[in-house]
């Protein structure tokens, strides 16, 4: 087990009487229509169903008396009115008929819909479900299901653990990787449907003949499976790789320069997505440089896109040298007066929290501010700052808690899943990203529980209102095994994680206090750096009197970013969540915590959970990773004892640098720290991957 199968294992099922209804069910099939979709499903049902079943199931073209399985587009079995509500992506498997006569009806009104439906009831025989009287309505609650990749044309991926690139775009277009169709495969069978083969720090070089050419064969390859190429766009291209003397978006030539490329491309890829932007932020050219906003610079792509029906996701992860008192404010100052200013082929894509993906922030307050605009929801995948490629986070609760979090911008209710599946402001485009944590390791993502978050972003963006904790169990099952104590103990453990995680790296709405550059490990000390805020001293703040960023009205006021009835309970130190409390407040190290602790005592205490939280996934692991194979239960054995050992860095590097200020002991009650904050301050990791 290498874990090059990901969730698609379809190994035999062992419950007897289960199999047994699954061969019955399964005995002869019928699939009608013979696009390439179909010709996918049915090579899916192939493998899965000879491997779970044992038995290589009999396909037909054309239903008969005998038929058991009929898996068809716009089935006449069902009512028009049934088939009315699906759109062009959700499906219907429902059992019809009775007795000799009964037939399971896998159907949708596209072939694309149809290969989700045969996923979804994969999904069923391999978590066991009982398939013998089914009626499952499926319809994805957003209509753009993405991964970002941060992928160089070089291989190297930003702020990747798992390796190069999956796409070489060397051998390209020549050579198609069995990776490349293997990926799609992965990623239909979540209901994923577009990619950002590339960094969001572009290079323009993406966009010159030869290598649109690769990206047309890419294309080529997964319009199969129902996902869409998308490219991100250097603003600057014009005059990289065009020889303009500008790149202004409202310039004529420059105008031209782009309707001309855009239609290069949907020549050679007449389905291209379009493009994601990242403009003025961390020195990527924009339309700033020209002394246009962002809205003047997205529509003059979105103006060229729009006849070829593409779209423009444009990033509100701006981030200039000029910053503001807080750089939590920026995007929002930035944004929302532009709210209503973009054509309405541009979504602004927004990162979940205004600072950067950290273990824990409320969410982005652009979320709800923006009522004229889609906006995109984007999520990291790849654990930059979440433990990178060794520890084991399995971020599904950190999604929905965003998800879940209430905006109140139209009242009560006004989840941020409401805004980004589009619901709350009636918009039809609408989506949620992942950035992807996918590379060239044997097992895709590096850590074999990584790809449990590539899953859970898939199925989050099909259907937000999943619980982290279902789509826990359905991985386990299909990823490991079907026995009922290894699910849920690894299913406990898996949802635990997170906020173990939080816990031993930014306790309390800590946050930003890993190291520079690589942000591999803590170095709350870091003072020294150019701009005010790529320093960690600038997010905790600690001095003698405490620590915190004060973001209420007495401080940077980030809080008046968030519609008084979220702000409310963060205002005041009493009633805001201790999750959030040092994300809101600087409060002094005397602090009484809801614990009846000092601040400073509870920051040791939390500290120490985060390291026992480990230790207990240590345990966890030891027992149940018996029942598993040797090769993944040696593999997160090994990265289990890492993961403690970096949880008690940081619990030693932050407390003993945190007590500078503070002054006060490290309760006997909990663990000391093994070296002297000098060493900390010391280590060095010059190869470090990801940046
Ligand atoms: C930060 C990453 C940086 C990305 C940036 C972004 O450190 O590598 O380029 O986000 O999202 O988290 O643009």
């Amino acid at each position: 087990e290498d874990g090059y199968r990901l969730w698609l294992r379809y190994d035999r099922v062992t419950n007897s009487r289960l199999l047994e209804s699954y061969a019955r069910q399964t005995r002869s099939i019928a699939l009608t229509g013979n696009t390439p979709t179909m010709a996918l499903a049915e090579k899916e049902l192939l493998t899965a169903l000879s491997g779970l079943t044992g038995r290589k199931p009999e396909i037909t073209r054309q239903q008969g008396a005998t038929t058991t399985l009929l898996i068809e587009t716009a089935s006449a079995k069902l009512s028009k009115a049934e088939l009315s509500t699906l759109g062009d992506e959700g499906f219907i498997i429902k059992t019809t008929g009775t007795g000799a006569g009964q037939v399971l009806v896998i159907t949708a009104n596209t072939d694309r819909g149809v290969l989700y439906g045969v996923f979804h009831f994969l999904r069923l025989l391999q978590t066991q479900e009982s398939i013998a009287s089914l009626n499952i309505r499926s319809v994805p609650r957003m209509k753009l299901r993405m991964l970002n990749h941060w992928d160089n044309l070089d291989r190297t991926v930003e702020r990747g653990y798992a390796g190069f690139s999956i796409w070489n775009w060397h051998t390209l277009p020549g050579y198609i990787d069995q990776r490349y169709t293997d990926y799609a495969r992965a990623n239909a069978s979540l209901g994923i449907n577009g990619t950002v083969l590339t960094n969001v720090n572009a290079n323009a070089t993406v966009l010159t003949p030869p290598y649109l050419q690769k990206v047309k064969a890419l294309a080529d390859t997964y319009r199969p499976y129902g996902i869409k190429v998308y490219l991100t766009a250097r603003f600057s291209a014009p005059v990289e790789s065009g020889q303009l003397p500008t790149a202004d978006p409202l310039d004529p030539r420059v105008q031209l320069w782009w309707k001309n490329k855009i239609s290069e491309i949907y020549a050679l890829v007449p389905d291209f997505g379009g493009f994601l932007v990242k403009a003025n932020s961390e020195g990527q050219p924009g339309p700033q440089d020209y002394h246009r906003n962002h809205a003047e610079g997205a529509n003059m792509l979105a103006d060229a896109i729009a006849p070829f029906k593409g779209i423009v996701i444009w990033r509100a992860f701006v981030y200039s040298a000029e910053v503001s008192d807080d750089r939590h404010k920026q995007a929002y100052n930035e944004f929302v007066p532009l709210d209503g200013k973009f054509r309405p082929n541009v979504l602004v894509q927004v990162k979940n929290g205004a600072i950067d993906f950290m273990p824990r922030e409320p969410f982005h307050p652009l979320f709800g501010a923006m009522p004229q605009t889609p906006l995109l929801m984007e999520f990291q995948v790849t654990q930059e700052y979440l433990g990178q490629g060794t520890h084991l986070v399995y971020l599904a609760p950190l999604f929905k808690e965003c998800l879940d979090s209430d905006t109140y911008s139209k009242g009560k209710g006004s989840t941020v899943a409401k805004v980004v599946d589009g619901s709350l402001q009636g918009h039809a485009l609408n989506g949620m990203a992942g950035v992807a944590n996918i590379g060239t390791d044997i097992n895709w993502t590096g850590h074999p529980f990584g790809q449990a978050n590539w899953y859970a972003l898939g199925r989050l963006a099909w259907d937000h209102q999943l619980s982290a904790a279902a789509i826990a169990e359905e991985w386990v099952r299909m990823s490991y095994t079907n026995d009922p104590g290894f699910v849920q103990e690894i299913t406990r453990m898996m949802l635990a994680s997170r906020e173990t995680m939080v816990q031993y790296m930014n306790p309390i709405g800590l946050h930003h206090i890993m190291a520079t550059g690589h942000h591999y490990g803590p170095a709350p000390w870091i003072a020294d750096l150019s701009r005010p805020e790529w320093n960690p001293v600038y997010y905790h703040r600690a001095d003698s009197a405490g620590i915190g960023f004060d973001r209420t009205s007495s401080g940077s006021n980030a809080l008046g970013q968030y519609h008084p009835g979220a702000a409310a309970t963060w205002a005041d130190p009493d009633t805001c969540p201790e999750e959030y409390l040092l994300w809101f407040h600087h409060l002094p190290w005397q602090h009484r915590m809801k614990s009846g602790r000092s601040l400073w005592n509870e920051l040791c205490h939390q500290y120490n959970q985060g390291v026992e939280g480990v230790a207990r996934m240590q345990e966890t692991w030891e027992k149940a990773g018996k029942k598993t194979d040797e090769q993944r239960y040696r593999q997160v054995k090994m990265l289990l004892n890492i993961q403690h050992q970096e949880a008690k860095w940081w619990r030693d590097a932050c407390l003993l640098y945190f007590q500078t200020f503070s002054r006060q002991p490290i309760p006997a009650v909990y663990g000391q720290p093994e070296h002297s904050l000098d060493y900390y301050k010391t280590l060095r990791f010059p190869y470090a991957p990801g940046n």
